[in-house]
């Protein structure tokens, strides 16, 4: 199954929406297999966000990220990548339908509340800069087949 890397950014978690965010990723059937508190360092920031290196926003996304510690968390389930991009909403909440987290809760860009990795091979690279191996649950959950098909 597909695993996406979820993180609670340092808005959301400054403005108590953290349970909010994964009550709605919860919700939607996906599985939790792991999760951190961790206060990103300045050098993960920069490896988690090296696509974006050199862009105008770049500086200011490091900045943020770092800003406050973060909720990472591992989510399972079919088409969870997609599923999570679709819940999350679009980049600038502005934008964002209605009834998605940005949508609802957010207002700007620099300050959308959460991330969600943007492909499955995103989902696996970004799981592993975020969590060792054993940190990560294989478990099943007897409301399963009530989900996945
Ligand atoms: P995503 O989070 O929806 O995948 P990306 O384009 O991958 O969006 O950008 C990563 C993060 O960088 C965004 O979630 C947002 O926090 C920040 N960001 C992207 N573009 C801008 C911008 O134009 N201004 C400020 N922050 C930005
Ligand atoms: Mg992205």
């Amino acid at each position: 199954m597909e695993k996406t890397l979820v993180l609670i950014k340092p808005d959301a978690m400054q403005r108590g929406l953290a349970g909010e965010v994964l009550s709605r990723l919860e919700r939607r059937g996906l599985r939790i297999i792991a999760t951190k508190f961790v206060q990103i360092s300045d050098e993960l920031a920069r490896q988690h966000y090296s696509e974006h290196e050199g862009k105008p926003f770049f500086p200011g996304l490091v900045d943020y990220i770092t800003s406050s510690p973060v909720l990472a968390v591992i989510f399972e389930g079919t088409n969870a990548v997609s599923a999570v991009r679709a819940t999350v909403g679009s980049t600038n909440p502005a934008e964002a339908n209605a009834g998605t987290i940005r949508g609802d809760l957010g207002i700007e860009t620099g300050r959308n509340l959460v991330h969600a990795s943007d492909s499955v091979e995103s989902g696996i690279r970004e799981s592993n800069i975020f969590f060792d191996q054993s940190e990560i649950y294989s478990w099943n959950r007897s409301i399963d087949e009530w989900v996945f098909e």
